[in-house]
Order: structure tokens, then sequence, then C-alpha cells
């Protein structure tokens, strides 16, 4: 299977610490292609898309790493999925489920924990953490340009796929995000919540990984005062980013999967 692997980096020092070491690419074993400059995350990954040939595209966050085996295991989830599914649009190492379960597992050093609950099949979500999304490229799937920034492309993906009858599914995929702790106060993920809730009107609620977008709007500020009152608490929960990638798939259990895409 052509797998390729895509990210948009604003950072070459973010870049080189986290996905850069994926063995993976370190080694050759996959190429990575960037993209820079771009002014929203859709402008980004429709270039790729057109820059790429690939029949599987991986948009992987900078701030990510893929342990060693990663990209085996990949593909026999993938495998897993066509088995039931050979119409398959996108996958996700961690997704919101139809019934608002977080599916995973994966590692957020934002919040010091392994999240998501652990499917013994792969499940259909309503919504991807964009930290990574795969595509299959012959869905005919493109990222909407008309949707602003940085946040909640994850979502806007699944739901163009869900409103054509395809599917998107999230499956056990242990992957490292190695993000750094922010809140969800400024304005630029206020303007993706209400782009997202004024296209998809019909179709709402959408559950993200982090907020709920509602008709009424209403859980904008709902999460904005948890944001407020929580902060100083889920600060504390951050481990902050300086750990080496590999050290944290280690102190996961997860420095080589390549067992698991065996068994
Ligand atoms: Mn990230």
């Amino acid at each position: 299977m052509d797998i390729a692997i895509v990210c948009a980096s604003h950072s070459d020092a973010v870049l080189e610490a986290n996905l850069r070491r994926s063995p993976m690419i370190r080694e050759g074993a996959r190429p990575l292609h960037l993209e820079r400059d771009a002014t929203s995350a859709a402008v980004a990954y429709n270039r790729a898309l057109q820059a790429t040939t690939a029949e599987v595209v991986v948009f992987a966050h900078h701030d990510t790493y893929l342990p060693r085996g990663w990209d085996a295991l990949l593909k026999r989830r993938l495998a897993e999925v066509a088995a039931v599914d050979p119409d398959w649009a996108l996958f996700g190492p961690f997704g919101v489920g139809l019934d608002a379960s977080h599916i995973g597992p994966v590692w957020s050093s934002s919040i010091g924990l392994i999240v998501g609950r652990v499917p013994t099949a792969p499940t259909r979500v309503q919504s991807f953490d964009e930290m990574v999304i795969v595509m299959r490229r012959a869905a005919g799937l493109r990222f909407d340009e008309t949707l602003p920034g940085w946040h909640m492309y994850g979502t806007d993906i699944v739901t163009q796929a869900r409103s054509r009858g395809l599917h998107a599914y999230a499956g056990a995929l242990p992957t490292i995000h190695n993000d750094r702790y922010h809140d969800h106060l400024r304005q630029d993920f206020v303007d993706c919540y209400q782009a997202m809730r004024a296209k998809w009107r019909d179709q709402l609620p959408l559950r993200t990984p982090i907020i709920k977008i509602s008709r009424s709007g209403l859980h904008l500020y709902k999460n904005r005062w948890q944001d407020y009152r929580s902060e100083r608490f889920r600060a504390n929960m951050s481990v902050g980013i300086a750990h080496a990638p590999e050290h944290l798939a280690s102190i996961c259990g997860w420095s080589d999967l390549t067992a698991s895409a065996k068994d």
C-alpha cells in the first residue's frame, strides 16, 4: 500500500523534535511532504493532495510522533476497515464516536494522559482530533477552503464524507501528540466554531473532541466559562513539550508497535 505523510508546519524546531523523528520518516521508509505558509489547514492539505499521488494520505501535525511499526499497524487497521467497508473515506487514531465516546488511545502532552476508549474493532466517528487524519484518496474528498484557520477541519472532513454516504473510522493506533497546553478562548477558535455552526446548521449537533457544536452556539460560552474556571488545574496537568517523543512512547509502552501489527 502506497502511503504518503503530509505535514503543514510553521516551525522547523517543532517538526525536527517530533514528527521528523518518527522512525519510518527518519529512516526513509515513507516520504514526508511538507507544506508551509498556507493561510489555512484546508489550503495546505488540498495543496498536498495535489502534489502527491499515494493512495493513502496521512495528514499529521508537526508535534506528533509515529512510533516504530506505526505504518505496519495502520495498514492492518485499514485492512480491518476495508473488510467491512471497502469504500471507507477516513481513519484516525483519535475520534469522537457517533455515541459521543472518545476513541483512542493516544498520548497528549497538554494533559499528561493517554486518552480514548480502545475499540476492539474500527468504530465509526463523527469527528477527529486533527493531530492525525488518514484519507483514502479514491474517496474523492477535499478540505473546505471556505472555512477559516486551523481548527475543526477534522470535524468538517468527516461531516463532508457522511453527507455523501461515506464513513470515517477510529481504531487502536497508538500515537504521540506532544502538544503544548493552550486554552480554547482565542478568537481564531471562535471563528472556526461559528463557521462550522453556519455551514452544518442542518446536521447539528456535532461533537468535536473538545466542544459540542450546537444550533444555539451556547456550548461555546459554556466551554469558555469552564475553561476559565479550570484553567489553572488543566495547565498543571500538562507535562510541557520538552520530553523526547521516544521517551513519551516508551513510558506508554508504545516504543515498537511491530508486534501489534502482526498478531
Ligand atoms: Mn498538534
